[in-house]
Formats: structure tokens, C-alpha cells, sequence
């Protein structure tokens, strides 16, 4: 798991515009978990007010949103989807915000095992947008635990051919063209994070985890999660409420 510091460090490294700007961190808070732990759980805020010009203002926010239920990789046997598949979160959290649009966004796997990680192939969808964020990464050593953070603006690729370890890195497929059952939209070959910048955040997150090779299991032991960065104008007659 992330501490709170982690993001308040993040959001002191950004760019502070204006007189007015501030960072107010919220720490994490306890939500009530129910229905076999599917269920999206707002982790933290934290929110960075921009004052842009005279007459337009806009407010850059930053949320976490989790799925803590494991996702076993795959779901029966030893190749083919995850269960859950898709693995989901309903993200909710931007509504009372004008014209919001993402600037941003991380993917983190969290408690990844696996006897065999170029096994794995994980796509990212939201309404239209897709990014198959991560296909047959590491080697054939089998690990545990791991923390993968993946970050379009991460200093590393992910591994291949080498130990996957935990982690931030630039998403990326190192095998080219990957299937996945359905549900699962057709790939279409995007595979940043940066595909979903411009959409409203707010809606359904799937994650499409795939198994390509027979032999070989593992699962996300804790979940994952998102942490959306999005842009939203703001104005007199609708303030952000605290
Ligand atoms: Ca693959
Ligand atoms: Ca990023
Ligand atoms: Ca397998």
C-alpha cells in the first residue's frame, strides 16, 4: 500500500501556477466494504486550485480509486481471462465539477504473483477508450508480492526478458498482437495511459487481465487501483465543496 506521502510529494513536485495556489491532502479514509470487494473505495483526495488568467479559473484534481478484490490469472485451468473479467471500478467522484476533463492517469497492480509474468496481458477501458497497458512482461521467474505501478511519465520500461519486479514504468506490450477474450473490446493498438486524457473520468473502469500460454498461474492478490488527475473549470455559480 501507498502512504499519503507518496502523493503529497508528487503533488509538491508539480508546477505551482498562480498566487493562489495550495495543496490540501486528505488522508486516506475508511469506507464501508461490501459485495465480494468489487466495489470502488475513494482512497484519498487531494486538490491543487489553478488560478488561470482574469476571467477563466480551473482546478486540477487528484483522486485513488481501488478494487481490493483478488483477480486470480487466470480464473480456471492455467490460460484464458481472469476472474473477475473484467474486473471493475465505478468511478463517480467529479460530477459536481464543470467541464472536466483528464489530464492524467496511473494504474497500479497490486500483490501481482505469477509463475510465469509474460503470461500476463492487461488492457485498460473506459467508455470508447482503450490501452492494453501491459502485455507479456519479465521472464519466467516466478515472483510474488510485487507493486506495479504503470506511469506514462515513469523512467523506466517494463522489463522483458528479465525479472518483473515491483515498481513504476512506462506501460508497454512487448509481443505485439494480443487477443482477448470476450467481452473484451479488440485492441486498438493504443497502449498509454495518455489514450484517456480529454475524457470525462467519471463511469465504468474495466480491466481486462488475460492468461496467453497454458501452464502457469498467479493473480493480483490485492487488487488495483487508478489515481485520475482531471482538469475542471470552475466559476462563481459552482464552487468545489470541501
Ligand atoms: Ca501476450
Ligand atoms: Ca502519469
Ligand atoms: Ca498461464
Amino acid at each position: 500500500m501507498f502512504s499519503c506521502n507518496r502523493y503529497r510529494t508528487a503533488l509538491d513536485a508539480r508546477p505551482q501556477k498562480g498566487k493562489r495556489s495550495r495543496v490540501a491532502v486528505v488522508a486516506p479514509r475508511l469506507l464501508i466494504v461490501a459485495l465480494s470487494g468489487l466495489i470502488a473505495l475513494p482512497l484519498a483526495e487531494s486538490t491543487q486550485p489553478v488560478t488561470a488568467g482574469k476571467q477563466k479559473k480551473s482546478k486540477t484534481i487528484t483522486r485513488i480509486f481501488a478494487s481490493n478484490g483478488q483477480v486470480d490469472i487466470p480464473g480456471a485451468g492455467t490460460t484464458g481471462p481472469a476472474n473477475p473479467y473484467p474486473t471493475t471500478i465505478d468511478v463517480d467522484a467529479f460530477g459536481k465539477y464543470k467541464k472536466v476533463k483528464i489530464t492524467d492517469v496511473n494504474l497500479t497492480l497490486r500483490g501481482l504473483e505469477h509463475q510465469h509474468t509474460e503470461n500476463i496481458d492487461v488492457m485498460l477501458v473506459h467508455g470508447a477508450r482503450r490501452a492494453l497497458v501491459m502485455g507479456d512482461p519479465g521472464n519466467g521467474t516466478d515472483v510474488s508480492d510485487l507493486t506495479i505501478t504503470l506511469d506514462d511519465e515513469a523512467g523506466a520500461d517494463l522489463p522483458d526478458g528479465a525479472v518483473l519486479t515491483s515498481g513504476v514504468f512506462r506501460p508497454g506490450n512487448q509481443s505485439g498482437t494480443d487477443d482477448f477474450p470476450a467481452p473484451a473490446p479488440i485492441p486498438d493498438g493504443n497502449v498509454t495511459l495518455s489514450t484517456f486524457d480529454g475524457a470525462n473520468p467519471d463511469g465504468q473502469w474495466q480491466l481486462f487481465v488475460n492468461d496467453d500460454a497454458a501452464g502457469n498461474t498467479g493473480r493480483l492478490s490485492n487488487g488495483w487501483q487508478l489515481e485520475i488527475t482531471a482538469k475542471a473549470k470552475t466559476g462563481k455559480d459552482k464552487k468545489h465543496k470541501k
